[in-house]
């Protein structure tokens, strides 16, 4: 019998990030996608060191099938609010934490947009970008009811677990 030809299915999630020094921040996104089962792609694109993927990416992101654009950057962090400038795919922010100025930068930069292009904005690191990860399943889940499931499970583990552990003496 030939074995079945199993493909990816495409991703409906573009994680994107300034700079390769990003990813220690935006694997916490990444690793709750996977652990959803949330069908994604990671991409380094610099709005400063490389503006035309920049273009390109969100030219390209609706008709590739992304529902959602998950940007983290840090200092003067142009990549959301850029992304969002030129798609109308929903994009998420994350500020992450920059050695100068411990990630305020990296708020402020993502969170002040002007009116008429939004940038929903998280937390600054790690949390942010989880949250920004769950956030973004909660978007899909009318349309990927599995998705919604396994974000249901998560919550209820993640209450259990606390309830669980309730004195904090042990
Ligand atoms: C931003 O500059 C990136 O998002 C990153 O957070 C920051 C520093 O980049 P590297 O100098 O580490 O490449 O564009």
């Amino acid at each position: 019998m030939a074995a079945a030809l199993t493909t990816a299915p495409p991703p409906v999630v573009g994680i994107v990030m300034g700079s390769r020094s990003d990813w220690e921040t935006m694997q916490h996104a990444s690793a709750k996608l996977e652990a959803l089962g949330v069908p994604h792609e990671v991409r380094v694109v610099s709005a400063h060191r490389t503006p035309d993927v920049l273009f390109d990416y969100a030219a390209t992101a609706r008709g590739r099938g992304l529902r959602v654009i998950i940007a983290g950057a840090g200092g003067a962090a142009h990549l959301p609010g850029m992304l969002a400038a030129k798609t109308s795919v929903p994009v998420l922010g994350v500020p992450v934490q920059s050695k100068a100025l411990n990630g305020l930068d990296s708020l402020l930069s993502i969170v002040q947009m002007p009116a008429g292009i939004p940038v929903a904005t998280f937390a600054i690191g790690q949390a942010g970008a989880a949250n920004a990860a769950l956030f973004a399943a909660a978007m899909l889940a009318d349309t990927m009811p599995e998705v919604g499931a396994s974000l249901d499970a998560f919550r209820e583990q993640q209450t259990a677990a606390v309830m669980q552990n309730d004195d904090p003496r042990k």
